[in-house]
């Protein structure tokens, strides 16, 4: 892994993760094994004792899926990284694994949506409490932070609102008090922005999204700084049981390779797309990082390095213009997830984030006309000629109801 370190991004995005498996394939072979044959019942043993490297059982450790962890371990700057079934699994090991009852976690109220049910519904049954705020707002997270608080947990930006967090205040703040900052990096990835550089304690992608990158695999991956929290974390994901197989850690591995030249051209679309939106008169407002109308468009120049794939707007005509431009489209597909390289659009209010309920919804300003939109890497002149023909089929009337 060494010899990756001086390499610059896109060079790591192509070569990490790889080391020597005998034979010299350049990419790692796909271990499709749940288990591995003992040289000795001495060698079992010591192998469990922790007194000699090597493979036991898949759940707790497999080749093709540690050559995947270490590569985004590399990317993220971090200690180590543990492959998770889904993004979910790895937030729900990452709680189970800093928190216990009688514990306070602070969250942002713009979250994908069952990040904030497993808080409210799940977590609070084993005693765990959370207050959701708007963290991308100053004095919001001290606000909320009580003697109990045990970790802060942001993303940014964030899912559907593209809310930015300022990661280096948030951190302060959480440290001041020994808790944990907690950041779901999946709508930038490491490409666009490095949370451990501005004092993140523990990084969360759903690597289902960009880090993938091709809409063909539901995985998640934790990423942590040293090897006490590596090893604490390993033993939750352990007994839990939310662990990556190898064939998904071999594709998204595969994905890694053009995570750095995806995310350029991701960022090039969308800032082309976003800028084309918040020009059309049936658009009322356009939510886009590289935008200067976006509210903490200055923070995000401090924290990451180009304004990502995902956009939110909302059209004069609420949920009614939405429903006809997404029933319109035919380039962009209407689905949820995010982040491959064909353009998605979909509506949080009745998919993604419906599981919230509206009270939260609305308290979050996920309106009920939002659309997002997960901009691919196809040629930006048929996206934008798509979303055009889409914005022309809003009747004239739908406007004037706005
Ligand atoms: N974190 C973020 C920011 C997400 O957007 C998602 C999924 C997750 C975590 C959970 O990851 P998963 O378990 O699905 O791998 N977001 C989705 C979305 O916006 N549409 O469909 C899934």
């Amino acid at each position: 892994m060494s010899h990756n370190k001086n390499l610059q991004f896109d060079s790591k995005c192509v070569h990490s993760g790889i080391s020597d498996y005998g034979f010299g394939p350049v990419v790692p072979p796909i271990y499709q094994t749940s288990t591995f044959k003992f040289e000795s019942a001495e060698h079992g043993a010591a192998l469990f004792k922790g007194e000699t490297e090597g493979y036991i059982y898949t759940r707790m450790k497999n080749p093709t899926v540690e050559a995947m962890e270490n590569a985004v371990a590399e990317l993220e700057v971090g200690h180590k990284a543990l492959g998770c079934a889904s993004g979910m699994a790895a937030i729900s090991t990452i709680f189970i694994s800093l928190l216990k009852s009688g514990d306070h976690v602070v969250c942002s109220k713009s979250v994908y949506g069952p990040t904030l049910t497993l808080l409210q519904s799940i977590m609070s049954k084993f005693g765990v409490e959370s207050t959701f705020v708007d963290t991308d707002i100053d004095g919001e997270i001290e606000k909320a932070m009580k003697p109990n608080t045990k970790v802060i947990y942001v993303e940014t930006p964030a899912n559907p609102m593209i809310t930015i967090t300022d990661l280096e205040a948030a951190s302060k703040i959480a440290h001041k008090q020994g808790a944990l900052l907690v950041v779901d990096n999946t709508f930038m990835s490491p490409a666009l922005q490095q949370p451990f550089k501005f004092g993140a304690d523990v990084i969360l992608h759903s690597m289902t999204k960009f880090l993938n990158g091709h809409a063909d695999v539901v995985a998640g991956i934790i990423v942590v700084k040293d090897e006490e929290m590596y090893l604490s974390m390993r033993k939750t994901l352990n007994q839990v049981g939310g662990v990556i197989d190898p064939f998904n850690s071999f594709l998204v591995h595969r994905g890694l390779k053009t995570l750095s030249v995806r995310m350029q051209r991701h960022c090039e679309n969308s800032q082309l797309v976003a800028e084309y939106l918040e020009n059309h008169p049936k658009v009322k407002w356009v939510r886009y990082p590289g935008l200067k109308s976006h509210p903490n468009y200055q923070v995000g120049l401090k924290q990451h390095s180009a304004p990502g794939g995902m956009i939110s707007f909302e059209l004069n005509g609420g949920f009614k213009a939405g429903e006809v431009v997404m029933n319109s489209v035919k380039l962009c597909a209407l689905a949820v997830s995010l982040g491959g390289v064909e353009t998605l659009i979909q509506h949080p209010a009745s998919m993604t984030h419906l599981s919230m309920g509206a009270e939260a919804r609305k308290d979050a300003g996920i309106t009920e006309g939002l659309v997002r939109l997960s901009v691919g890497i196809e040629n930006v002149k048929d996206i934008i000629d798509d979303l055009e023909n889409a914005l022309a089929k809003i009747p004239v009337t739908e406007k004037a109801k706005a």
